[in-house]
């Protein structure tokens, strides 16, 4: 009779086990098979991004395993050894090897966490050998890009979206509030040296594919690098509540490729020259 009991006993774990490992599958397949979810981080377009996507995605497992090994054991025990069951509980109090062990796999799994998660930091922050420096200034409520290659070519940048759209008359577009009438330009696979700062009160420039976050602050200036891999689009908002409208200036990444971009520079440097041509002529 005890030893049908035990049987059945174990079954059960087993049928209780498969159906926790079947649902957690059922959470997780989605995200893994459809990322237009929206569930996981944007797709890299920057080797930093691809970085944090992976120390991500590795953190995020580790976590998980541990997560499902802590509450197995403590459930486990919870069931296992009830009162119901007559269980005699164990008298000990204190226990030197447990208290080490509990203290040390910790400790090495954090320092497993930070050492590759540092490397990383480290490598985000370092903006030496760029070969082209954009300065970025923040105003209530919209971008200034300038190419600091002494050529003094620099733009605003400001929301583009209609307020039709926004006071809905009119449906709204596919990049709604995520467009704007002057892209910042840069060249692709190319080390473009961002320096961050505001005019006015904080806030904060930040492209997801990219994996750059910065605070622009009056009277700072904050660095950060991107290294694009492909020509293309890329969008993202300004991240730190800076006023009424703080949802109203979007930042829009145009990358091109080397070429192109350079030709795009002498083009808006021949329109900069000429219009101070212009200027000369007109003030005489
Ligand atoms: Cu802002």
């Amino acid at each position: 009779m005890k030893i049908l009991h035990a049987s059945t006993t174990v079954e059960r774990t087993r049928a209780l086990l498969g159906s926790v490992a079947a649902a957690v599958s059922a959470m997780l397949l989605p995200a893994v098979a459809n990322a237009e979810y929206g569930l996981n981080l944007q797709e890299p377009a920057t080797p930093i991004a691809r970085e944090i996507m992976t120390l991500h995605n590795g953190i995020m497992i580790a976590c998980f395993v541990i997560f499902i090994l802590v509450f197995s054991v403590m459930f486990y025990s919870m069931w296992a050894h009830r009162k119901s069951r007559g269980y005699e509980p164990a008298q000990f109090s204190h226990s030197t090897k447990l208290e080490i062990l509990w203290t040390l796999i910790p400790t090495l799994i954090l320092v497993g966490f930070a050492y590759p998660s540092t490397g990383t930091l480290i490598a985000m922050e370092d903006t030496t050998e760029s070969e082209l420096t954009v300065k970025v200034t923040a105003y209530q409520w919209k971008w200034h890009y300038e190419y600091m290659d002494g050529s003094g070519v620099g733009f605003y940048s400001t929301l583009s979206t209609p307020s039709s759209q926004i006071l809905d008359k009119e449906e709204q577009g596919e990049n709604y509030l995520l467009e704007v009438d002057n892209h910042m330009v840069i060249p692709a696979q190319t080390k473009v040296r961002l320096l961050i700062t505001s005019a006015d009160v904080l806030h904060a420039w930040w492209i997801p594919k990219f994996g750059v976050k910065k605070d622009a602050i009056p009277g700072f200036i904050n660095e950060a690098w991107i290294n694009v891999d492909g020509p293309g689009i890329y969008r993202g908002q300004c991240v730190e509540l800076c006023g009424k409208d703080h949802g109203y200036m979007p930042i829009v990444a145009e990358v091109k490729s080397k070429q192109d971009f350079a030709d795009w520079l002498s083009q808006q440097k021949a329109a900069l020259d000429s219009a101070n041509g212009d200027t000369k002529v007109a003030s005489n």
